[in-house]
């Protein structure tokens, strides 16, 4: 989609913006649920990057205390009570710039993945760069989804990120995308950017072929040390626009309501999910920051009369918005 196209959707009055987000929603996924996703940090701290957001750069005192990569056991535990709690996907974090094959992490990597899918929930990894031959293992191992975020605007990128490029993370992108595997990629909001740049996020989302099978839209959680510790938190309806542009932007993908959940009242919470969120991570804790206690969640759903959505392991990447869709948008 177009940036000015967006713009003018963005624009729009708030309940024309929702009237319209919600029939593109409905006619896509039309059954009121909602994806229940698991994160796990399988190594968490000490990374080389200094994405200036972020709790785990070893370039930032942080309160967060390096761990070396979990053991296959330890993750098949969370992984298996994940899937016991109602999970359908399983997401796995690693505080890493990239991978490598033929090295002793991505061996272990793998083994782990190869472990967790045979649990029958949608698997998810992030693990930084790729390259075709990683890309390629990951998926034979049984990885459904790779998350690799562009965060925000190709202009904004160098103000947040200096040790890798936006076009690295295309780059990457792009192997996953050749291996087969579903490209789970959004962004944080709250990062110093203009409503212009979180358009062109999602402008760039919006047109990576095929588009994005899920898109987690983070707000800013302040880490206290990094660069971004001392952000102002984002306004709600702010928020509220970005999903409801997304949701028309990539309407087959899942639009996960992802970071910063804890800090949304249920009501803030139920309009996201009205303009287009599908999907949230699900167990009381992020990467290294608190989410939502499940219990909560779960009560939440049920008074909005919303059910937990069923997993899809063996789906392709959604196409790009069908003509009729995209007529839907224009009406
Ligand atoms: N190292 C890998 C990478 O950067 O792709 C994977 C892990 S990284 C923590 C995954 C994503 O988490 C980031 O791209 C960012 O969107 C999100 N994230 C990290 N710290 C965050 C924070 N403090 N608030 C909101 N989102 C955050
Ligand atoms: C994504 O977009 N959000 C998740 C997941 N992908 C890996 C990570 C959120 C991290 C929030 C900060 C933390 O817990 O450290
Ligand atoms: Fe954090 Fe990932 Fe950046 Fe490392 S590459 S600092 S883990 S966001």
């Amino acid at each position: 989609m177009h940036f000015d196209e967006l713009q003018r959707l963005y624009q729009l009055p708030l309940f024309d913006l929702l009237k319209q987000a919600r029939a593109v929603h409905e006619a896509n996924w039309p059954k009121n649920e909602v994806q229940l996703c698991t994160l796990l940090s399988i190594k968490t701290g000490g990374c080389s990057e200094d994405c200036s957001y972020c709790a785990q750069s070893a370039r930032y005192d942080t309160p967060v205390e390096n761990e070396r990569l979990l053991s296959c056991g330890a993750v098949m535990e969370r992984a298996q009570a994940a899937r016991d709690n109602g999970s359908t996907r399983f997401c796995m974090g690693a505080a890493w710039k990239g991978v490598r094959d033929g090295t002793q992490k991505f061996d272990e990597v793998l083994e782990i993945v190869r472990n967790v899918s045979q649990l029958g929930m949608e698997v998810c990894v992030t693990l930084g760069e790729l390259g075709p031959v990683e890309a390629k293992k990951l998926r034979e191992a049984g990885v459904t989804a790779y998350n690799h975020n562009i965060d925000t605007s190709p202009e904004h990128y160098p103000n947040i990120v200096t040790t890798h490029t936006f076009q690295d993370r295309l780059n990457t992108i792009g192997h996953v995308q050749d291996a087969g595997m579903s490209v789970c990629c959004g962004g944080i909001l709250g990062l110093g950017e203009t409503v212009d740049d979180r358009l062109r996020m999602v402008e760039v989302l919006s047109n990576l072929d095929p588009q994005p099978e899920s898109v987690p839209i983070n707000s800013l959680v302040p880490i206290a040390g990094t660069p971004m510790g001392g952000n102002d938190p984002i306004d709600t309806f702010g928020l509220v626009r970005m999903i409801a542009v997304a949701r028309i932007a990539v309407p087959g993908a899942k639009v996960r309501l992802s970071a910063g959940r804890a800090q949304l009242s249920e009501e803030a919470q139920a309009l996201c999910f009205f303009a287009g969120a599908n999907s949230i991570f699900y167990g009381d804790k992020l990467l290294t920051t608190t989410n939502p206690q499940a219990q909560a969640d779960l009560a939440l759903l049920e008074k909005l009369g919303m059910t937990p959505q069923m997993p899809f392991t063996d789906v392709p990447a959604p196409a790009k918005a069908t003509e009729e869709e995209a007529a839907l948008v224009e009406a």
